[in-house]
């Protein structure tokens, strides 16, 4: 019989084609042999190619999922995936710091998916820092970096985002050093290189990516290692097929 896995969280959105959201973080979780809890924020019509539709669950109903299970387990780290808007995002974070102060919060600012669909309209970059200050760690691509920092810049709104948090740029968006993730975090900044030359574009990498991250930290690696082990698990995902659905294994 194997020791007590650690417990995360993810809170994302039900994607039924099963590359993004709830179903890509925990086939992450699973791989990484840590515990996946799984809360719902939205219900999703899509396939890898086309983005229908999402039905934005009530902030009541995702807190109704989420307090039995913060109250029944000690939750080591959670990962924040789609949500409709800032002040859903602001609500829900201040509720998991009330009720379980010890976890690391990640959150992927998911603000567009890859296939079109936008989520959030304006961005108010007020509330916004208000709820940086609450988490642990953003994971913005370049265009998310600089539409949350309000810096046309995505390289220089990030490092004005770790103002409030720890934040990792992702360089998959990136046009001068495509694939280098930069990390700033405790006023140092830190590159990954990519691992790998082969990866084929997916729709749900940032998914798999800050769901790995979140299963690194619970497994009790340092920032930096997190986000290193989980890039390159990131990468076995996307060079795993040339097609837009990817396949999980360590
Ligand atoms: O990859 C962004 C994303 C996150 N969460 C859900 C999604 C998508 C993109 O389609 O559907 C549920």
């Amino acid at each position: 019989m194997e020791q007590e896995r650690p417990y995360v969280m993810s809170f994302a959105g039900l994607d039924p084609s099963g590359g993004a959201g709830l179903l890509a973080d925990i086939k992450t979780f699973e791989q990484h042999k840590v515990y996946g809890l799984g809360v719902c924020t939205a219900i999703t019509v899509q396939t890898a190619h086309d983005f229908i539709s999402a039905d934005w669950l009530p902030v009541t109903q995702i807190l109704a999922q989420a307090r039995p299970l913060l109250a029944a387990h000690k939750i080591s780290a959670c990962k924040i995936g789609i949500m409709s808007d800032v002040h859903a995002l602001l609500e829900l974070v201040r509720t998991i710091r009330q009720l379980s102060p010890e976890t690391s919060i990640i959150l992927d600012p998911v603000l567009k998916a890859s296939a079109g669909f936008t989520f959030h309209g304006s961005i108010q970059q007020q509330s916004w820092q208000e709820l940086l200050s609450e988490i642990d760690l953003l994971t913005p691509n370049y265009d998310e970096a600089s539409l949350i920092s309000g810096y046309s810049n995505g390289d220089a709104g990030a490092h004005s985002l770790s103002d409030y948090c720890a934040v990792l740029l992702k360089g998959g968006h990136h046009t001068s050093r495509p694939g280098v993730d930069t990390l700033y975090a405790s006023g140092q900044i830190q590159c990954f290189e990519p691992c790998t030359e082969t990866v084929f574009p997916k729709h749900g990498s940032g998914c798999v990516l800050s769901a790995a991250i979140t299963a690194c930290l619970a497994l009790e690696q340092s920032l930096p290692e997190a986000c290193y082990n989980a890039k390159a698990y990131t990468e076995k995902v996307l060079g795993s097929h040339s097609s837009l659905t990817g396949y999980h294994h360590l």
